[in-house]
């Protein structure tokens, strides 16, 4: 019996990125599931309570909720067969951060990277210190453990994510087993990482960053709702390279358009390598013209079922309610559980 579980911040219109690396993969697991009749248990949360680790615009953020649980429907995930809640509507999450941030040790939160570099610090950055450092917010620093926290919640098996979050897995794994180990219990699954089979897609504007939802730039990316003008337009624009010559696929020093390669790629649910000799001999404005078709192509289903599902606001809020009222009965019996393990019931 395995439990998948992920979320997804609701900090912006979902990209490509969000949709290859996270919710498209998500899709293909529930249907995989479905189709061969494994006995699994999914659930998918917008990790509210995440967002709130940076500075945010919260009336826009009430809004960007909404719109992140109709998109996460729209890229294909079934309520019906998946449980679908918002994390802050289960205040288990939080009870059980507390509880699991006992467990964890100051240091290795210092080693994790990501807290760094939203707060625009150095990888090798550390707690200690004033200044810049000093004003980085407990939240942000101690966000990972309210991830273990989501992740044990619900006992998880199994967590698709993207090669960025594998290190907040490890401690997820580190901070289980030392409560396992403490509480002499066994209590909590190891949960295993299930890495996306995309690699990373990088900013159509500045290859050397990866597409975010954050970034202000709106050229930078695409989103799973752009029309197929806009995406024409915006793969069109795509900084590329001066390299004369053959299409090749070449991260280092051909990063725009090994990313066009890799969206190729992760549209066609194929090896890079399979489709180098089909588009070596194109033009950089035919690669961007089989993309940015295939694209449309691909987007048009979540696209416009998205347009759908905005307008029923109604409908939006009758399945979140359902995926609360199963993800809080799952949650409030394991966070029971976890209360009398350590003396507290
Ligand atoms: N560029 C990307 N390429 C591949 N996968 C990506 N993911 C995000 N960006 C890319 C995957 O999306 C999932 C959900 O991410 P998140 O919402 O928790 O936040 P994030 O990773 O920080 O995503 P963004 O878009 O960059 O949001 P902001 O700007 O708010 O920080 C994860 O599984 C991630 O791997």
């Amino acid at each position: 019996n395995s439990t998948i579980f992920s979320g997804i911040q609701p900090t912006g219109m979902f990209h490509l990125g969000n949709y290859f690396g996270a919710t498209r993969n998500w899709s293909d697991l529930s249907e995989k599931i479905k189709n061969e009749n494994i006995n699994s248990k999914l659930l998918f949360f917008i990790a509210d309570l995440h967002s709130l680790t940076v500075p945010q615009d919260y009336k826009q953020l009430q809004e960007q909720r909404l719109e992140a649980f109709a998109s996460l429907i729209a890229c294909g995930i079934d309520p019906e067969q998946a449980t679908v809640f918002y994390q802050s509507q289960i205040p288990e999450h939080s009870q059980l951060q507390w509880i699991l941030s006992c467990f964890t040790g100051i240091g290795i939160l210092n080693r994790m990277t990501q807290w760094k570099s939203k707060a625009n610090l150095k990888s090798n950055a550390t707690i200690e210190g004033s200044g810049e450092l000093g004003k980085v917010k407990l939240g942000l620093f101690a966000y990972p453990v309210l991830m273990a926290s989501d992740v044990l919640l619900y006992n998880a098996t199994h967590v698709p994510v993207g090669l960025d979050q594998s290190q907040h897995l490890e401690l997820t794994r580190e901070i289980a087993e030392a409560f396992n180990k403490q509480t002499k219990s066994g209590f909590f699954n190891i949960p295993k990482t299930l890495l996306a089979p995309s690699k990373k897609i990088l900013s159509l504007k500045n290859p050397a960053k990866k597409m975010s939802k954050s970034d202000p730039d709106v050229n930078s990316k695409i989103f799973i709702t752009e029309s197929p003008k806009e995406i024409r337009k915006k793969i069109n624009k795509t900084v590329t390279d001066s390299i004369e010559g053959k299409i090749t696929f070449d991260p280092i020093n051909r990063p725009g358009i090994s990313n066009l390669l890799t969206i190729l790629s992760a549209v066609e649910r194929c090896r890079i390598e399979e489709l180098i000799p089909k588009v070596e001999n194109f033009s950089k404005k035919e690669l961007k013209e089989l993309v940015a078709e295939s694209l449309i192509k691909d987007l048009s289903v979540p696209s416009s079922k998205y347009a759908e599902l905005i307008k029923n606001r109604e409908y939006l809020d009758k399945l979140s309610k359902q995926g609360t009222e199963k993800a809080r009965e799952i949650a409030s019996k394991n966070l029971k559980e976890v209360m009398k393990l350590v003396g507290m019931a």
